[in-house]
């Protein structure tokens, strides 16, 4: 008797000793209105509802960029989470000055690149490809192959900032395929200065269409829906970046929309981590994913997509076809 209390009194001391896991997303800005951020939300949640008592808490650093190292500081100062997650290629430096003061913190970092850091695990995504993809069809769209367009030979991104994964990877991607379908196109890029002012966004995308510019890449979270009432207006057209929701703001004006995976490799190494635990050797590790990973892709099976003439899903579908197959390889290295 006396020995099977002690067993029980062990077993309940183990379930109240089992510190409980917790996991925190930061998001480096607003959730709505940004679908990578809605996607490193909803991927991060699907991850932690498999671990049985696991909790997460999200926290939104805001616009003012200058607050989120004191925010994540203040997240890895409690001691109270297993993983902190957070997306986007500013937010890796910020975590490696937080790790040299807390050296138990341990953070996942989608949509950026950092090697090198044993608390630190990021992934890239090969957005060469991507900008290829929507690029390409943009140049569609300046050589006049589309309803109501002539050849204008001109297309556009508008961005919010400037920042490496930017000039690097999205931008020359863009235009590699921009140039790829129309040869003589010229890409002009305009910048907001923030993620968020969709006015400031229109009147930008109105002087590009003015200008000639057939399409508009807007890589301005929230901002770019400036961006697409600008071009319905002028009966342009936009084509978009992460996720397929441009079809439904704009059905016709957004042609085409460039996603990443992200929901799906946030899950996956969410759950990863959390199973592996703080010694984990993804930390220290950088992937970069692209279209043959499946976490890059062009969402084609959209009826705003399948209205688009054949011949110009045609020529579109065999890019993305060649990006596939390794027949067109854009090689992404980190920066
Ligand atoms: N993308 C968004 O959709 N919304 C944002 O609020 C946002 N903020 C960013 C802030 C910084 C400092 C950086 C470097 C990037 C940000 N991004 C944001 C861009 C995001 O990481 C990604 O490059 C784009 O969504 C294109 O895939």
């Amino acid at each position: 008797m006396r020995r099977a209390l002690s067993i029980l009194a062990f077993a309940a001391m183990a379930v109240f000793a089992a510190p409980a896991t917790k996991i925190c997303v930061f998001v480096p800005g607003v959730v709505s209105g940004s679908p990578v951020y809605e996607q490193l939300v909803a991927g991060t949640r699907r991850a932690v509802a498999e671990v049985p008592g696991a909790t997460l808490k999200i926290v939104e650093g805001g616009f003012n960029q200058a607050d989120w190292l004191g925010k994540l500081s203040s997240l890895a100062a409690t001691g109270e989470f297993n993983l902190i997650v957070s997306s986007n290629p500013a937010i890796p430096d910020l975590c490696a000055q937080v790790a040299a003061s807390f050296p138990a913190a341990r953070f996942f970092v989608a949509d950026s690149w950092l090697p090198g850091n044993k608390s630190i695990h990021t992934v890239l995504y090969n957005q060469l490809e991507q900008g290829y993809m929507v690029g390409y069809l943009a140049g569609l769209a300046s050589s006049g192959k589309l309803p109501g367009s002539s050849a204008t030979h001109k297309a556009g991104i508008i961005a919010a900032q400037h920042y490496p994964s930017l000039d690097k990877l999205i931008a020359p991607g863009f235009e590699k395929g921009l140039k790829a379908a129309d040869p003589a196109a010229i890409l002009e890029t305009r910048i907001i200065g923030n993620w968020y002012d969709a006015t400031k966004a229109s009147e930008l995308a109105n002087g590009l269409f003015d200008a000639g510019a057939a399409a508009i890449l807007p890589i301005a979270g929230g901002a770019g829906q400036g961006v697409v009432s600008a071009a319905v207006s002028r009966g342009r057209y936009v084509v978009w970046f992460d996720d397929d929701s441009g079809y439904r703001l704009a059905p016709g004006t957004v042609i085409g929309c460039a996603v990443l995976r992200q929901e799906k490799l946030v899950y996956e190494r969410v759950k990863a981590l959390l199973a592996q635990g703080s010694r984990s050797t993804l930390y220290g590790t950088a992937d970069i994913v692209g279209v043959k990973d499946g976490y890059v892709d062009f969402a084609a099976n959209d009826p705003a997509y399948q209205s688009l003439p054949a011949g110009v899903r045609a020529a579109l579908d065999e890019q993305v076809a060649r990006l596939k197959s390794g027949a067109l390889v854009l090689p992404a290295s980190g920066f």
